[in-house]
């Protein structure tokens, strides 16, 4: 069939067919994503049993909750990212620090604190290296935003998270800190490791027909909001890690990326309670001021809330 053939079809089977209330929006996306699948399966001649395979292949990455992996795994949710920096480009929205994603993993509900956290629970002190990060929110021309909201979660040393893997306690590796009045925020926490894919898990047998691995490297999730700034989205991927620049979910960007220091100072170590050398990384945000009519940086998934 031609695409005009096409079209002429799904138009008989589901549109000329309703009966009851259309929602327009829904319509309109179904009907174009149909005609697009009809001619793909013209086009490279997809065989009935590849259809199923790939319908089966949904049901199964769905019952294993891996849609929202799979979408960061195919690029999926960076490519949302670059059409979001388009479209705040076009409403003359630039500057701030980066977005990237949010990725599968955030948990609603983490314990909340002004200025000060300590994420980890303490079981891997023993031998993950402790990490200090600090860092100011400010807007664009540098004056410091106090009370700002400074949602923080990252995986621990087998690059697992909370919530999803069951071993750890309860909101380990998430907190929410708000700024203290001079715009700052300390988390006090262990260095992550980088997440890797599930090996047996329906988005690593995709990323394997496509012979790709499905690793990321060491990162820090965030979630910025203050009264009339814009919610920034984003994280700092660490400096050094292998998979810095070859992240399976294609995270890391210009200006996200942390520098690590390594503390060994007696003086510091006593001045944050600690004994033995830490991680130290500086990271600050820079919000952009909410302006009418801009879209919205807002994102509405199905998020889990514990
Ligand atoms: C992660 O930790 C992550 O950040 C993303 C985007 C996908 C899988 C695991
Ligand atoms: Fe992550």
């Amino acid at each position: 069939m031609n695409r005009q053939q096409i079209d002429a079809l799904v138009q008989k089977m589901n549109v000329d067919t309703a009966t009851g209330d259309v929602d327009l929006r829904i319509q309109k996306i179904v009907v174009r994503l149909l005609g697009d699948l009809f001619q793909a399966i013209e086009d490279l001649d997809i065989s009935q049993t590849e259809i199923w395979k790939g319908l089966e292949y949904i049901t199964d990455a769905g019952q294993a909750n891996e849609l929202g992996l799979l979408a960061a795994g195919l690029g999926l949710e960076h490519y949302l990212d670059l059409r979001a920096d388009e479209a705040d480009a076009k409403a003359g929205l630039t500057g701030g620090t980066p977005r990237t994603i949010e990725g599968p993993l955030y948990v609603s509900g983490a314990p909340e604190s002004v200025g000060f956290a300590r994420l980890d629970d303490g079981s891997e002190s023993n031998h993950i290296d402790t990490l200090i990060i600090e860092g100011m929110v400010t807007d664009v021309d540098g004056c410091i935003i106090p009370n700002a909201k400074v949602e923080i979660w990252h995986a621990n040393g087998l690059g697992n998270y909370s919530f999803f893997d069951k071993a750890q306690s309860e909101f380990n590796l998430r907190r929410t800190i708000f700024t203290d009045a001079d715009g700052k925020y300390t988390a006090l926490t262990t260095m992550p490791v980088g997440y890797g894919c599930p090996p047996e898990g329906t988005t690593q047998a995709l990323l394997n027909k496509l012979g790709r691995h499905g690793n990321r490297p060491s990162h820090v999730h965030y979630f910025i909001s203050a009264p009339d700034f814009r919610k920034l989205t984003t994280q700092f991927n660490i400096e050094g890690d292998k998979y810095l620049w070859d992240d399976f979910a294609f995270a890391t960007r210009d200006g996200l990326i942390a520098k690590v220091i390594e503390i060994t100072d007696e003086a510091e170590l006593s001045r944050h309670g600690l004994n033995k050398p830490f991680k130290h990384i500086t990271f600050n945000f820079e919000l952009i001021k909410e302006v009418d009519q801009a879209p919205s940086t807002e994102v509405d998934r199905r998020r889990v809330s514990a």
